[in-house]
């Protein structure tokens, strides 16, 4: 893999700080009948020091992630469902005051915010290229359009159906190399006062908590209020206000409105100077977190070695899209792991990417416990935690590798 790549944002160069080696696509679960060769991409993580955005070296073409087969539904969670219920009235008492608002959700996924939006009886439309999700959105009544948003894509809706008050994008923005086309239609389809809101995973809690599975295929970026709002700047826009969230094991939603429209918060102007204070993306935090990578990866595979000759009964739980990096940066398999549990049926009876474990129902976890799980789904421990007694009360064990290895 090379050192260098030329920065998605300012053109810049980009020096490498992390690699995970080759790793399959994250959402790519295998049907175990599936004998076609899998793909795999180099994955590793830069920083571009003439804009401060930490991005991958290498973009898969987004077709290959994002399709009729892509897997991950959002309303999976109970926490994520209630977090997006709470998101739709917040963009529809601050944004849709005006005669017949307009609100439009990129990456709207299984229709999870869009729902609420359109119950309230207000229009909008979802930009949704997976059809396999979309399909869902629509059967509760949402709006969807089965395309990537882009440049191109956004002057349709603008002809379409006019300007929108309010985008909203979330785990989706930084999905996306191509920002350039993307705020480009964002300045075409806003209104003059309108706002682009979107929520991602926050780079300062992966350098905090080392959760290096925030990094693969479909993690393009990694942002910081620093980063986005010289990006923001880059393309006519400002970065208004930001907010910290606890949803993924920690994001930031950033407001960004066009350049003079809107006065920023003095939250931005905080959390900036606390960026810098922090030295989020000095040489030195870089070099530390590339070291804590490797330190875990080799405490986590130490400790399922150890429990696979002590004959105890492992499984994952959670086929997450990030615990392909995980599995096979670290080399786990179903050598180490007896299954990963999951509740999501497209991807049941299918093998985890590259790793090859096996994935299965949540019936074979409760059925009979085994002595550990390994926490894969990390980011809705709350929720795991609060309906998993049984396997606590059985006498099993979590394993969890962020921010550190930890059996409790
Ligand atoms: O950014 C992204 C986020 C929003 O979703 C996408 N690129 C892809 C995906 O990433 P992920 O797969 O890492 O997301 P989650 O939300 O951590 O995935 C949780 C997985 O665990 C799902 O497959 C559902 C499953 N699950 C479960 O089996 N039992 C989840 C919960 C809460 C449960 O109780
Ligand atoms: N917003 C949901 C889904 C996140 S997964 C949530 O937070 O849970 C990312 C989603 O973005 C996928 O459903 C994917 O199909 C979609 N996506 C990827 N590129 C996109 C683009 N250019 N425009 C719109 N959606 C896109
Ligand atoms: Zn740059």
């Amino acid at each position: 893999m090379t050192e260098t790549s030329t920065c998605r944002i300012c053109e810049g160069t980009v020096r490498r700080f992390v690699d995970f080696g080759e790793q399959p696509l994250s959402d790519a679960f295998r049907d175990p009948s599936d004998e076609t060769e899998e793909f795999f991409y180099g994955l590793a993580v830069g920083h571009c020091s003439g804009c401060d955005m930490v991005q991958l070296m290498e973009a898969v073409p987004r077709e290959r992630m994002f399709h009729e087969g892509y897997p991950y539904y959002s309303s999976g969670s109970t926490v994520m469902r209630s977090h997006f219920q709470t998101t739709a009235a917040r963009l529809i008492s601050e944004y849709a005051t005006g005669e017949d608002p307009f609100i439009v959700e990129l990456g709207s996924n299984d229709g999870v915010m869009l729902e609420s939006v359109a119950r309230a009886g207000i229009r909008h439309l979802g930009m949704e290229p997976s059809a396999s999700v979309a399909e869902v959105a629509r059967s509760k009544g949402v709006r969807v359009r089965e395309a990537f948003f882009e440049k191109a894509t956004a002057l349709e809706i603008l002809e379409q159906d006019g300007p929108a008050d309010v985008v909203y994008a979330a785990n989706t923005f930084c999905h996306i190399p191509y920002v350039d086309s993307v705020l480009a239609g964002l300045g075409e389809l806003l209104v003059p006062e309108g706002v682009f809101v979107f929520e991602d995973p926050y780079f300062g809690d992966v350098i905090e908590k080392a959760s290096f599975d925030q990094f693969y295929d479909e993690h393009f970026f990694l942002f910081t209020a620093t980063s986005v709002a010289g990006m923001a700047r880059r393309f006519g826009f400002s970065l208004v206000d930001v907010e910290r969230l606890p949803t993924h094991g920690g994001e930031l939603r950033y407001t960004l409105a066009r350049e003079g429209r809107r006065t920023p918060t003095l939250r931005v102007a905080r959390m900036l100077q606390e960026e810098a204070r922090r030295g989020l993306t000095s040489p030195a935090a870089l070099r530390a977190f590339a070291d804590r990578v490797r330190a875990n990866g080799d405490r986590l595979v130490g400790e399922l070695r150890a429990l696979r000759d002590q004959g105890k009964r492992v499984v994952g739980y959670g086929a997450t899209a990030k615990s392909a990096t995980v599995l096979n940066f670290c080399g786990i398999g179903p050598d180490l792991l007896e299954y990963v549990c999951d509740t999501t049926p497209d991807k049941q009876g299918r093998l985890t990417p590259g790793s090859h474990v096996p994935v299965v129902g949540h019936d074979r976890f409760t059925e009979a416990y085994p002595d550990y799980a390994l926490l894969l789904a990390w980011n809705h421990a709350d929720e795991i935690m609060a309906k998993e007694t049984g396997f606590r009360d059985a006498g099993g064990r979590w394993i969890h590798y962020v921010p550190e290895v930890r059996v409790v």
